[in-house]
């Protein structure tokens, strides 16, 4: 008997799958990986998602410094679980990349290079304890009004990866919001450390959110294909929105005489952002952008032995499979 393959199973020409496309972004829909896309989208997701993922990554390092300077156990344990969730949260979209016809090998070495973007904030140094805080409550807080829309992106392993990883940032900025209660409660010492560290927090982490809207070059693409769902200044709008209650309740002072909530518009009016600051960081002439990549040069490095023996284990694994099979 012989079998013909479905002629579904078949690719479909560029036009059938041009339309499928325009289509599925009509109506909403996810665009899987092995359905036609246009190489422009493909290649947006690979420079957003590779991007995201080296940001966790080099995000590690922040709050790494401060495992060994936890002021408790409980708190070393936790900071420790949350940086071991940044890598996850690498790794799951590492593999949303590759899904695009990218290795997780090529992306290593863009970033290792220095020829790959990751997130402005992670060059800034974090010299106390409420900086952990700041962090948490801060830049988890940006990365997850950020996020939460990105679970609805057209492309489907992004979607369904920045699930996962939204569930624990929420627990992430829960963690930081506590410890600057926590020393908001303390000594005046505490309090003016954490009202330190929010200070130097605050702008940065708006800048997470990318360019004013008329300087963004990607947003009115990436929006029209449902990858981005909101433009960069509606979702700092609402970051701040959503910071201004907490930071009452914590006591702390958001660093912005300017704030001020608008009756007309129902928005808060804010001070301008330093955009040279901005564009200076992502020249990589940040305070730490040398010393981020230096350190993920040398882990890279020393980690060469683990990966050389993972690759020679795999091939013997290999040899014997074929070996059993051929008996
Ligand atoms: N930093 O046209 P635009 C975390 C670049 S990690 C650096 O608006 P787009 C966490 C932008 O890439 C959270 N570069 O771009 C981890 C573009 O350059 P290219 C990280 C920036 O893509 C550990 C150019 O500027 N989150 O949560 O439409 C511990 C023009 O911008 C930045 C994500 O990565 C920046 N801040 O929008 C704790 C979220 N802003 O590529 C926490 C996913 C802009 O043309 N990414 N640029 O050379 C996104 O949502 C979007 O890519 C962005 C930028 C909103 C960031």
């Amino acid at each position: 008997m012989t079998i013909t393959a479905p002629t579904t199973d078949a690719a479909p020409a560029q036009d059938d799958g041009e339309a499928m496309f325009d289509a599925l972004i009509e109506a909403d829909g996810r665009i899987e990986p092995r359905d036609w896309m246009p190489d422009a989208y493909r290649r947006t997701l690979i420079r957003q998602i590779s991007q995201h993922a080296h940001s966790e990554i080099i995000g590690m390092q922040p709050e790494g410094a401060w495992i060994t300077r936890a002021p408790s156990l409980k708190r070393k344990s936790i900071l420790l679980a949350k940086v071991q969730d940044e890598a996850g949260h690498g790794l799951y979209l590492y593999s949303a990349a590759q899904t695009l016809g990218i290795t997780r090998d090529e992306m290593t070495q863009q970033l290792i290079d220095g020829k790959a973007r990751y997130s402005s904030i992670f060059n800034y140094p974090t010299p106390t304890w409420a900086d952990m805080g700041a962090i948490g409550w801060l830049v988890d807080g940006a990365a997850i009004c950020n996020q939460v829309p990105l679970c609805r992106a057209s492309y489907g392993p992004y979607g369904r990866a920045m699930v996962r990883i939204c569930k624990e940032e929420s627990f992430h900025q829960r963690q930081g919001f506590e410890i600057l209660l926590t020393l908001m409660r303390g000594t005046d010492e505490q309090r003016q450390m954490a009202q330190d560290a929010v200070d130097r927090w605050y702008w940065p982490s708006l800048m997470m959110f990318g360019p004013p809207d008329d300087d963004s070059p990607n947003s009115a693409q990436s929006m029209a294909w449902n990858i981005k769902r909101f433009s960069n200044d509606v979702l700092r709008q609402r970051f701040v929105s959503m910071l201004v209650p907490q930071a009452a309740v914590l006591g702390v002072t958001l660093p912005d005489p300017e704030l001020r909530f608008n009756d007309e518009t129902g928005q808060y009016d804010m001070g301008e952002i330093d955009w040279t600051e901005f564009h200076e960081v992502l020249a990589g002439r940040g305070p730490l952008n040398r010393q981020r990549l230096q350190n993920r040069r040398a882990a890279h490095d020393e980690g060469a032995w683990v990966r050389e023996a993972a690759a020679v284990y795999a091939a013997k694994k290999s040899v014997a499979r074929t070996e059993t099979a051929a008996a």
